[in-house]
């Protein structure tokens, strides 16, 4: 007879692949991915220079160009950074606070997928032979239907809605993480800079990308269903897009900028043998960051005429930002000086990002100054702005982080001899690349041309960059070719190769199913810390050893999950209502803005009374969630379920109410192609109803498993507390659309 098995048995090969839900792998599945659209994106960029090596070139004619950076800026930023950090952070963050795995593992699985679909939908389109070709913002009209017959812009819109769909899973899915499944010890000021960036970094996902999808779902309305939000010739507005696209797209930066903080703030302290300088300010600046970074994103539009004082006013708040910025580069330094400094070549990736980040905010900064907005927007001092930011920044960030956590995820280190190589090809390459275009731009090169004529300097100078270009191509290839190397013949790493101090280190490398055997005390913040001339193994075994003999192995493996999950489901309804809130926003404003603006249907059409009965039925139904739950409290099946049942009917009333209200619209011929108001008014209140729609199914399934004996004696309440608390923010925030929508048009 078989002895027992020990563990559960896992799938192997690639039915393991895909049907992990461990947050290493998926973390190390996302970096997978992410690594082969870099490899896309990366041939998108050689495409781009060798065009533009020489002047007057034929090598691409101006629609591939226009197809060739379009595709290459869409998949550096939604394909590449923002998903390898979000793969580190997957890795990481549940081995630094000591959890076995993300809050939610199977929808972070879901996300992962959701990722790499939408990558693919999005790399369709050349199959298609359509590749999107309107820019990485995609402006409106262009992308309207009289400017882009093709699909490309779907293939757009529809691919990366389906990736922010998986991002916004894994923002919440990391908040959640980080506020509920911290070990026993790991109090918020012990968290490793890391782990709080990404916790930050997960918050600025809801509040951003929510944007950009509604955004996407009115453009998409506009190119099938026939509306006109951002078609200026039928009087929409374009740049009511541009507002959307930024509100997302500032945000965006620091997403993919935080987490790149957060490795260097690692890798920096370690590498000097000191504590980070001035800890809470530098978390304290990550969170000052993220929150300005919502109000700046109309510095992106100073020249499409707002104004004077919505000029000044966010020029002066994008100029604000770059204090708690620089108060991060200051600790970097601060924590520098004085250190005890090993050159690895994480070590030197993270002092050139710190170098090269700077260039990019400072001229960061001159953009905020609206007159040299003006003269330097759209030319190439624009993108030697942004590749210092996103390239030298947060790719340089991401090779740090490579060489400093690729001995946990696989037990082997990579050479630090070919990581020399590496650094030196790249970073030469990349100034050779991209320091030039300062000057370019600053010559009048604009952007997004294909060729330019022969100018004195011009040709030499984009030669130049061109040759830069490839050393950085050659860098890669020599980084790619030593992952497989090492993977096979690298130096064993053991636990603990660079000495640290954070919670990953105290586990093997890489790390059991579970994580963690035992885990030390955390009695600060950093737990693995010991004083030079202790030896490392001793200090740790000996933690180790304490608290397994304080709690038991077993036990205080199970406590974490026992103390900590149980309100992670409340947690994280809370942070989906958050993006959802940012979601109904964005097409608020659309119809504020929309509600009068068009001859033909306006608010006067609708039928006020009728509609403020029917939301009577859907404000009651919150009323009936309540006092079922107070029934559940006291265990009383049969009371809860009247309860429960009647807001399932009194929704369902609400329900058909809005539907009857439409067909009677239809009929009067207004339809969501009429005018910008109905358009406005249908896509606002479509969703809210699809929202009731959703909530009634999830109510429905709750009744169904009450029925089944669920959820008597306090079992699995939390799933109920759960969708009532989602069903409490349907009905509140009809409070607000019916009141914008319906009400409004009376008093106006
Ligand atoms: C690896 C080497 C890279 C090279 C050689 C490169 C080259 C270029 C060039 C020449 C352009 C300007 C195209 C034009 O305006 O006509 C461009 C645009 C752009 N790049 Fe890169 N790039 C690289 C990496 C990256 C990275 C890492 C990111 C970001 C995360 C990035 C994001 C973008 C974006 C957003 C645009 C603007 C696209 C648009 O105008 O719609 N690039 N790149
Ligand atoms: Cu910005």
């Amino acid at each position: 007879m078989p002895a027992p098995a020990v563990e559960p048995l896992r799938p192997t090969g690639l039915l393991r692949w895909v049907t992990t839900v461990d947050h290493k792998d998926i973390g190390i599945l996302y970096l997978l991915t992410s690594v082969a659209f870099f490899g896309l994106g990366g041939i998108e960029a050689l495409l781009i220079r060798i065009q533009l090596a020489v002047p007057r070139n034929t090598f691409l004619d101006p629609g591939a160009y226009n197809a060739i950076f379009t595709m290459h800026g869409t998949t550096m930023i939604f394909l590449v950074v923002m998903p390898i950090l979000l793969g580190f952070s997957n890795y990481i963050v549940p081995l630094q606070i000591g959890a076995r795995d993300m809050a939610f593992p199977r929808l972070n699985a879901f996300s992962y997928w959701l990722f790499l679909f939408g990558g693919l939908v999005l790399y369709f389109a050349f199959l298609n032979g359509t590749p999107p070709d309107t820019g990485w913002f995609s402006y409106a009209p262009l992308t309207e239907q009289p400017f882009s017959l093709e699909s490309g812009v779907d293939y757009w819109a529809v691919g990366l809605l389906i990736t922010s769909a998986g991002t916004i899973a894994t923002g919440l899915n990391l908040l959640v993480t980080v506020v509920t499944l911290r070990a026993p010890g790991m109090s918020w000021f012990r968290m490793p800079v890391f782990t709080w960036m990404s916790a930050i970094t997960g918050w600025l996902i809801l509040a951003a990308i929510p944007a950009l999808t509604a955004a996407q779902v009115m453009l998409l309305i506009d190119r099938f269903l026939g509306a006109h939000f951002f078609d200026a010739s039928r009087g929409g507005d374009p740049v009511l897009w541009q507002h959307l696209f930024w509100y997302f797209g500032h945000p965006e930066v620091y997403i993919m900028a935080l987490p790149a903080f957060g490795i260097i703030s690692e890798v920096v302290p370690v590498f000097s043998r000191k504590p980070i300088f001035g800890y809470p300010v530098v978390v304290g600046s990550g969170l000052a960051i993220a929150f300005l970074s919502v109000t700046v994103w109309a510095h992106h539009m100073f020249t499409v005429g707002m104004g004077d004082v919505a000029n000044a006013a966010f020029g002066l708040s994008s100029m604000t930002i770059a204090v708690p910025t620089g108060i991060k580069v200051f600790s970097w330094l601060a924590t520098l000086w004085g250190g005890r400094i090993h050159i690895t070549t994480a070590m030197l990736f993270a002092l050139a990002f710190i170098i090269q980040f700077a260039m990019g905010g400072v001229t960061g900064v001159m953009f905020a100054s609206v007159p040299i907005d003006w003269q330097t927007h759209d030319t190439y001092f624009l993108v030697a702005h942004f590749h210092y930011v996103l390239g030298g920044g947060s790719l340089f960030g991401i090779l740090a982080a490579a060489y400093y956590w690729f001995p946990k995820m696989t037990g082997r280190l990579l050479s630090e001899a070919a990581g020399r190589v590496v650094f030196w090809l790249m970073t030469i390459g990349f100034n050779l690349t991209f320091f030039p275009m300062h000057i370019l731009g600053l010559m009048g090169m604009a952007r997004r041309t294909y060729t330019y004529p022969d100018i004195q300097w011009w040709g030499p100078i984009n030669f130049a960059e061109t040759i830069g270009a490839f050393l950085i191509a050659a860098a890669v290839l020599v980084f790619i070719w030593d992952i497989f190397r090492s993977l096979r013949t690298g130096v064993v790493a053991g636990d603990n190769p660079w000495n640290a101090w954070t919670l990953e280190w105290a586990t093997t490398s890489p790390p059991p199913a579970m994580n963690f055997v035992t885990l030390p005390p955390i009695l600060n913040a950093r737990p693995l810390y010991h004083p030079p001339g202790v030896a490392p193994g001793r200090a740790i075994s000996r933690a180790v050893g304490q608290s397994a003999e304080m709690t038991g192995v077993e036990e205080m493996v199970g406590s974490v999950d026992r103390t900590r999950n149980w309100h992670a489901p409340v947690v994280g309804i809370a942070a989906f209502i958050f993006s959802e809130a940012t979601f109904f926003g964005a097409l608020i404003v659309a119809f504020l803005e929309y509600r009068t603006r068009s001859p033909g249907p306006s608010p006067h059409d609708l039928d006020v009374p009728r509609t403020l009965i029917f939301s009577f039925f859907l404000f009651a139904s919150s009323g009936t969630v309540y006092l079922a739950e107070r029934r559940l409290a006291r265990d009383d099946r049969r009371g809860f379920l009247q309860w429960w049942i009647a807001s399932i009917v009194l929704g369902a009333i609400f329900l058909v109410g809005q539907l009857t209200e439409y067909s009677r619209l239809y009929a009067d011929n207004i339809r969501i192609d009429t005018n910008l108001f109905t358009s406005a008014f249908f896509t606002l209140t479509g969703f809210h109803g699809f929202h009731v729609f959703v909530g009634l199914i999830a109510l429905s399934v709750v009744s169904i498993l009450a029925f089944a004996g669920d959820f008597m004696g306090g079992r699995r309440r939390i799933v109920v507390d759960t969708v009532s608390i989602y069903w409490h923010f349907v009905d509140g925030i009809w409070v607000i659309i019916f009141s914008l929508v319906y009400l409004l048009g009376l008093v106006s």
